[in-house]
């Protein structure tokens, strides 16, 4: 291991950031013409989220946006990564332009430029508007068209002030959770169904990528993929194998469709007759070279064939979520992705990476979170390993910049490096923050 020390390992070209998504902070839910999204209509069921919260008010982001801004510029990060709720600027999914979200978005971008941040917006953070899922969602062939169409609107009127575009945000979760464990919005149990939406959000990837570039794209383009770094439980034969297949149906699933143009073999064998209908072509469009890939990493993954994953059991570290904390997952993750993909694989982001911890505020709500500046900093480490390895490492995120609406975890778990006051709404940094500022101002840029 390198022993110089951390900060002199980044080149003075890399991007340093914190990321947030519409859904999880903006609240302003009905306000200026916005109409409702999945995740709006999934909060609504009985028992669906842990704390019965949903995203009305969030961290009121929407109202806040100057004081946001001072916030993320007062870290020193030189990028922030956000989403653009697409029933606020498109309420229907389809059609007319709601100008009131437009212009959320507008001042967004021109706060960032003034500030001297690059503007990493990703076009699709899970909160579909609800008018699309009512016409099918993402199991509708269709829903991908209608998503190239709002990604060019978005390019056309915002795209000059964008740094980076990722088209989505982990679409395994959209798939897995939202469509075939049901516990994410919209809350369908189909395995099926979720393989086909896996599908048709790829397919909205590659199309959107070929429709932006074909109008003109000046932003770099890219997808965020969520992948755990996957383990035998043992060097037996059956462990090895669940390992393998456990990395088709999750890591593999999506990025050799990306990278290569096709799904892992054991992935569909195992699916059967659930596997997804693929037309052709789909996979030329699905392979359209991108910038960047953007890789959202929290924890890794102990495949076995006979006994379910326990990290508490095995009494590994874990963060509030219950995730192992594992940054050497990390480097070899990333390595992985290099040998796999070779020179298929374009700059790498980490675009998320932190933890929620059971975080205690005292009265002046101050947070000394030593464990997440650890986690921190052992996976910013991690990437650094993985740089020296050979993989193109650019940049960094942590999740998040504040904490916020953690789904079906509701406002219990908290991820940020800011401390919010859900009674007040008041933000003040943590600890973490204050390192993450120290060790940027090290790093110098
Ligand atoms: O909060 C989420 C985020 O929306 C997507 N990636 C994982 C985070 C933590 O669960």
């Amino acid at each position: 291991m390198p022993t110089q020390a951390l900060h002199h390992q980044f080149p003075p070209d890399f991007t340093w950031g914190v990321a947030t998504s519409s859904f999880q902070i903006e609240g302003a839910a009905r306000e200026d013409g916005k109409a409702d999204s999945i995740w709006d209509v999934f909060c609504r069921q009985p028992g669906v989220i842990a704390d019965a919260s949903n995203g009305d008010v969030a961290c009121d982001h929407y109202h806040r946006l100057e004081e946001d801004l001072d916030l993320i510029a007062s870290l020193g990060v030189n990028a922030y990564r956000f989403s653009i709720a697409w029933a606020r600027v498109q309420p229907q999914g389809r059609g007319a332009w709601n100008e009131p979200g437009l212009d959320f978005y507008r001042r967004l971008v021109d706060g960032l430029a003034r500030r001297n941040i690059r503007a990493f917006a990703t076009l699709y953070h899970w909160d579909l508007p609800q008018a699309l899922q009512e016409q099918g969602g993402w199991a509708a062939r269709d829903t991908a068209h209608r998503f190239v169409d709002y990604a060019r609107g978005i390019q056309a009127r915002l795209g000059d002030r964008l740094h980076a575009i990722a088209t989505h945000n982990e679409p395994w979760v959209v798939a897995t959770l939202g469509h075939e464990k049901g516990i994410f919005a919209p809350g369908i149990k189909d395995r099926a169904v979720a393989a086909q939406v896996s599908h048709h959000l790829l397919l909205s990837h590659g199309l959107a990528v070929q429709a932006l570039r074909a109008d003109g794209a000046t932003a770099r383009l890219g997808i965020v993929l969520n992948f755990a770094a996957t383990q035998a439980a043992s060097d037996s034969p059956a462990d090895l194998a669940a390992a393998r297949l456990a990395d088709a149906h999750s890591r593999r699933w999506y990025s050799d469709p990306v990278f290569k143009g096709s799904y892992p073999a054991e992935a569909l064998a195992d699916l059967g007759a659930d596997a997804p209908r693929v037309e052709p072509g789909d996979l030329d469009i699905i392979r359209t070279p991108i910038d960047y890939l953007g890789v959202n990493y929290y924890t890794r993954y102990i495949a076995s064939a006979t006994r379910p994953y326990d990290a508490a059991a095995a009494g590994l570290p874990l963060t509030d979520m219950g995730w192992e904390i594992h940054p050497t997952g990390l480097t070899d993750l990333l390595c992985q992705m290099k040998a796999d993909y070779g020179d298929a694989l374009p700059p790498v982001h980490i675009t998320e990476n932190g933890g929620a911890f059971p975080d205690h505020a005292d009265a002046s709500h101050r947070v000394d979170d030593q464990d997440r500046i650890a986690y921190v900093r052992d996976h910013i480490a991690a990437v650094a390993e993985a740089a020296r390895r050979g993989v193109p490492m650019a940049g960094y995120f942590v999740w998040s910049l504040m904490d916020n609406f953690e789904w079906a975890s509701g406002y219990a778990k908290r991820f940020g490096i800011v401390h919010v006051d859900y009674a007040t709404l008041r933000r003040t940094p943590k600890a973490s923050a204050h390192w993450y500022r120290d060790f940027l101002r090290q790093w110098g840029g």
